[in-house]
């Protein structure tokens, strides 16, 4: 379970952010401030404390809070952003969660690693190998995780930008999974919620509490996340869709 989310406010400077889906056009900030405040009350909504962090206009997709640090149970691991313009992101979050937690670590040069290539099911957390995420970064974070009592492996990524782009765990072997994922091995022992291949931006979702928050707009993927017995929360995030964002980017959760 989760008593505590953590979320900054995008700054202005958010249309400025990294972004593979300029089809879909620049984010709207008046709209973006919106959903940003949506997403709050759904996480306070499943029962979490939510520390909501003022902009930082300096890193343009520094709303996107969860890639620069992995809050585990026994330890906080600090990343280092395969995005040169994110690197320096990290400074901004690393000395609050020093005020909170003990047990701090943090990724070193040449390692690169974002925390949304981490998926957390137990005590094991999967590492995606990705355009951001190193196996330098990988090998690092496996050895703190281990240093804590806890397991970590790699996946190869393919098509996606992070490894929960395209798959979310919810808990009781459930595994949200799209795209390239489903015929890979590492992932046959989970039971599938598969999402089709129009919704996979849907793919992208979070447990919170026996609660899952998801995007608002894709009808298949809600159903069956439904009929999978748990209760479901949308919310409306076109807009950092825009900028290849989803919903889980948008906090850490702990
Ligand atoms: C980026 O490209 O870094 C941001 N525009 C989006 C980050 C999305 N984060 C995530 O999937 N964990």
């Amino acid at each position: 379970m989760f008593s505590n989310a953590i979320v900054r406010v995008p700054g202005k400077s958010l249309i400025h952010g990294l972004s593979d889906s300029k089809n879909l056009g620049l984010p709207n900030y008046d709209n973006a401030i919106i959903q940003h405040k949506s997403y709050i009350d759904a996480l306070k909504s499943c029962g979490l404390k939510v520390n909501v962090l003022e902009p930082c206009e300096e890193y343009p997709d520094s709303t996107f809070i969860e890639d620069v640090a992995l809050v585990t149970s026994e330890c906080v691991i600090i990343t280092r952003p395969g995005a040169p313009t994110r690197r320096n992101e990290v400074n901004q979050i690393d000395f609050l969660l020093r005020e909170e937690f003990t047990n701090v670590e943090v990724i070193e040069a040449p390692g690169t690693i974002e925390a949304g290539d981490i998926m957390m099911v137990g005590s094991h957390y999967y590492i995606g190998l990705s355009e951001r995420t190193n196996i330098q970064g990988a090998e690092q974070t496996i050895k703190l995780l281990n240093k804590y009592g806890l397991t970590g492996s790699t996946v190869d990524l393919k098509d996606v930008l992070h490894l929960k782009t395209g798959l979310s765990y919810l808990e009781n072997n459930k595994l949200v999974i799209c795209g390239e994922f489903k015929s890979d091995p590492t992932f046959s022992q989970f039971d599938f919620i598969e999402v089709p291949t129009q919704e996979s931006y849907a793919a992208n979702c979070i447990w919170v509490n026996d609660s899952v928050i998801v995007p608002l707009g894709y009808p298949l993927t809600k159903e069956k996340i439904s009929n999978a017995g748990f209760s479901v929360i949308e919310v409306d995030v076109s807009e950092y869709k825009k900028l290849d964002g989803g919903l889980s980017c948008l906090s850490l959760r702990y």
